[in-house]
């Protein structure tokens, strides 16, 4: 199995960021990290600089660091970008935090690598057996908000927002990354839209049969979240605005193929 390159978006991760961990990751067969600082003002720069340092130079993370904090979409936009251009076949996204637990990501890279689905998405179902920790709040809230995201990509997805992702590689990713996103914290959902129903017209959308959720084990919320009331009313209304851009899309792709 070749590895899977996987971005991690970091914003004032300093006292959040886990070495241990990360290094394990690192250093096993299956991932390559990317990790793309977003102008961060406090000393990940120079931390993920140090974890990276330690590294033989073949093994080494790759890093990003932009000069301005232009939030979590533009930095997995770059990030995914980076590592498509380096020929990986198999890319993702996963959050600085650990909120999902390296083995759930391994297992992702795992279920992605064997096929036949294009996307695979980490999903937070709290199931008797699983130990999936979210605030009562954050969880009512997400359940809204997924609720809502399903209704606008019309298609049964339980949860857009869970910071586990891998893709496989196609024009249609590319295509799909190639404009920044109009949401900072709905990129998620833009990035499906994008996927199902492309900006250009001259590529191949997806089917909703090319995505699978899986179920994680484990899954926790950690504190420090840089998510607060302002940017949940910002998602919900860039929510809106991305269903009715995608809306558009969609009638225009079914009124061409109906020619
Ligand atoms: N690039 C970038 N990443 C961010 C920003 N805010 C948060 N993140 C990253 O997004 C991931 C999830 O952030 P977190 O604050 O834990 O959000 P939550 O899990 O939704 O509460 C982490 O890897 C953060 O470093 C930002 O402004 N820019
Ligand atoms: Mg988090």
């Amino acid at each position: 199995m070749s590895k899977a390159a996987i971005v991690i978006p970091c914003y004032n991760e300093t006292r959040r960021f886990d070495a241990d961990q990360f290094r394990k990751l690192a250093s096993g067969p299956h991932a390559t990290l990317f990790f793309v600082n977003d102008g961060s003002t406090d000393d990940t720069e120079s931390t993920l600089r140090r974890f990276i340092a330690s590294f033989p130079l073949a093994t080494a993370p790759a890093l990003l660091s932009l000069p301005a904090n232009r939030g979590k979409g533009e930095a997995v936009r770059l990030g995914l970008q980076a590592a498509c251009q380096k020929g990986f076949s198999l890319v993702g996204y996963y959050d600085a935090d650990l909120a999902t637990p390296p083995e759930e990501l391994l297992r992702l890279i795992e279920l992605a690598a064997a096929g036949p689905q294009s996307v695979i998405m980490g999903s937070r179902v709290k199931l008797l057996g699983s130990n999936i920790q979210r605030t009562f709040v954050r969880h009512v809230t997400g359940r809204f908000f997924a609720t809502a995201a399903s209704w606008v990509l019309k298609m049964p997805v339980y949860d857009t927002q869970c910071g586990a992702k891998l893709f496989h590689c196609s024009p249609t990713l590319e295509a799909a990354l190639k404009e920044p996103f109009s949401s900072r914290w709905c990129f998620d959902v833009e990035l499906i839209g994008r996927l199902l129903f492309p900006l250009e017209s001259g590529i191949a959308g997806l089917s909703q049969k090319e995505f699978l959720e899986i179920p994680l084990k484990t899954w926790r919320g950690i504190a420090g979240s840089h998510l607060n009331p302002g940017s949940m009313l910002a998602a919900a209304l860039d929510l809106i605005k991305i269903g009715i851009a995608l809306n558009r899309r969609r009638t225009h792709r079914h009124a061409y193929s109906n020619e």
